[in-house]
């Protein structure tokens, strides 16, 4: 919007748009460097870009990541395992597990919580030429993650008798298509007016001296800021507003690629809230030490997460003599409650770009082989790293939250993301664990199914979200339905 109407100023007096001066005086007229060549369309293009780049926030992470002297690295002094509620079969207090259960599912019949995914991601990897929700993930009938996650939210609407906001970050390369396909499956049957899409913020990508780099005369190299994103995305898009004056202030965040994310969990907002956390994060032990999760751990007197590629090996495979396992166990899944307003908090400086607005999330400097032009405006494919780009991560917010909680969940409950084409984290091993999950439930209400010794049924059958989410809500099912389904060959219970 702001950068239609700088151009339509421009033409109006045919002098420059501001913008143009403000980048060279930032330093970065290389951005413009191509524009007498461009055409009206191209330059419209480039001024909106433009207009999205904070060349404060350029300027201050060129001295602080990119700057000469910069420490590269983690700071990994005073380092510690952070403590965790473990769950009741691990010895945790089973009444205040009860309690906090309680309060959960009563926040959910108040209305105040909201589903949150960030779904910034295609599915490139996977193979899957898409945003990653539409990846068909269940294992008979195929649903992609987005009807899981639709599935989840409106059987957790009806069960607590108040259905549901859900809100989707989505990124500047999928939100088209991610709107389309909601409406071309008619919202999953979910409510559109309570599914709320909204993208999320992009950042320069920049060379080593913190030049802005073009990709094209007229295109500048931006990508996705990162999941951290999502907490300025939710400000910027107005969702925390809609969400206030909805009665919304607690926030059930989970990633695009897991469908066995309960999506939103009474008993872990609930914990949540009889805390009194601004931020809480659910908790795996690793299954082992090289496992692609964050560490929460403990830093004068802080939680942090200190992810996978950042903590030495070495401390990875540390283990606690009075325990035998793993020093650092406590695994991150990226399923976190945040409370509205601490978003507000985190986010005061987006508005004013002021630096000391308040405390802010960090972002990580990441080297890439950023494709670009030369001065010329030929194209350069670097071979080596060329550049850097900038990227938050959400979970870099728990430091700045007041009574930061972790609390362990059951990982064949919660969490078999679908990362890889092949091998751990696959499509086979989501599926997989799904089989199991559906298995257990059914062994759990006394249905007979026979399982090889990992649990895995020898029929390929699914349970709809709507028929069961957990093993009560299955088991509540399983009881009224009458005749009950023959489990001997592909069932399907919805
Ligand atoms: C993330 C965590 C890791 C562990 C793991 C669990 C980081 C850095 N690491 O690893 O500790 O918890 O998840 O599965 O987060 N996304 C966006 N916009 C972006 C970037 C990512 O929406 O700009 C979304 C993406 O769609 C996906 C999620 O964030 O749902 C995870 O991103 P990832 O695949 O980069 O994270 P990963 O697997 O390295």
């Amino acid at each position: 919007m702001a950068a239609r109407f700088l151009f339509a100023r421009m033409h109006a007096s045919a002098s420059p748009p501001p913008l143009l001066d403000q980048f060279a005086r930032a330093g970065q007229g290389q951005v413009f460097a191509f524009w007498p060549q461009l055409r009206e369309d191209e330059r419209r293009v480039l001024l909106g870009q433009a207009a999205e780049i904070n060349l404060a926030e350029v300027e201050r992470l060129t001295h602080t990541l990119l700057g000469k002297g910069v420490v590269r690295g983690i700071d990994l002094t005073d380092l510690e395992p952070a403590s965790y509620v473990s769950r009741p079969e691990q010895g945790g207090d089973a009444a205040a597990w009860a309690q906090a259960r309680a309060a959960g599912e009563e926040a959910l019949r108040a209305g105040r919580v909201a589903a949150f995914t960030v779904a910034g991601g295609q599915g490139t990897r996977l193979g899957c030429d898409g945003p990653k929700g539409t990846f068909p993930v269940t294992p008979l009938k195929r649903k992609p993650l987005f009807q899981v996650f639709a599935e989840k939210i409106l059987a957790a609407g009806r069960r607590h008798g108040r259905p549901l906001h859900w809100f989707i970050m989505t990124s500047h390369a999928n939100h088209a298509r991610t709107e389309a396909f909601f409406a071309e499956h008619r919202f999953f049957g979910l409510d559109r007016a309570r599914v709320h899409f909204f993208r999320q913020g992009r950042m320069p990508a920049v060379d080593f001296a913190g030049r802005i780099l073009l990709e094209a005369k007229g295109f500048i190299a931006l990508s996705p800021d990162g999941h951290g994103g999502s907490l300025r995305a939710l400000r910027r898009s107005g969702a925390l507003d809609l969400m206030k004056g909805e009665g919304i202030d607690t926030i059930s965040y989970f990633q695009v690629d897991n469908p066995l994310v309960r999506c939103v969990d009474p008993q872990f907002i609930g914990w949540h809230l009889l805390r009194g956390s601004e931020m809480s994060s659910k908790m795996v032990s690793k299954a082992y030490p090289e496992e692609k999760l964050g560490h929460f751990c403990r830093q004068r007197g802080r939680l942090v997460v200190i992810e996978y590629s950042d903590l030495p090996p070495a401390m990875q495979r540390e283990v606690d003599p009075a325990t035998a396992r793993l020093r650092y166990v406590a695994g991150s899944i990226a399923i976190h409650v945040i409370d509205r307003e601490f978003v507000r908090r985190m986010t005061g400086g987006v508005q004013d770009s002021s630096a000391d607005a308040g405390p802010a999330l960090p972002f990580h400097r990441a080297d890439k082989k950023i494709a670009t032009i030369d001065a010329a405006g030929h194209p350069v494919r670097p071979d080596r790293p060329n550049g850097a780009k900038f990227e938050q991560f959400v979970f870099d917010a728990l430091p700045f939250a007041r009574n930061a909680l972790v609390i362990e969940t059951q990982r064949a409950d919660d969490f078999s993301p679908v990362k890889n084409a092949e091998g751990v984290d696959s499509p086979r091993t989501a599926r997989e664990d799904q089989l199991r999950q559906y298995a257990r439930w059914l062994k759990h209400v006394g249905a007979p199914l026979a399982t090889d010794a990992s649990g895995l049924p020898e029929i390929t059958l699914e349970v709809s979200p709507l028929f069961g989410c957990d093993a009560e809500s299955f088991a509540e099912s399983w009881s009224g339905r009458s005749p009950r389904p023959a489990v001997k060959e592909g069932l399907y219970l919805e």
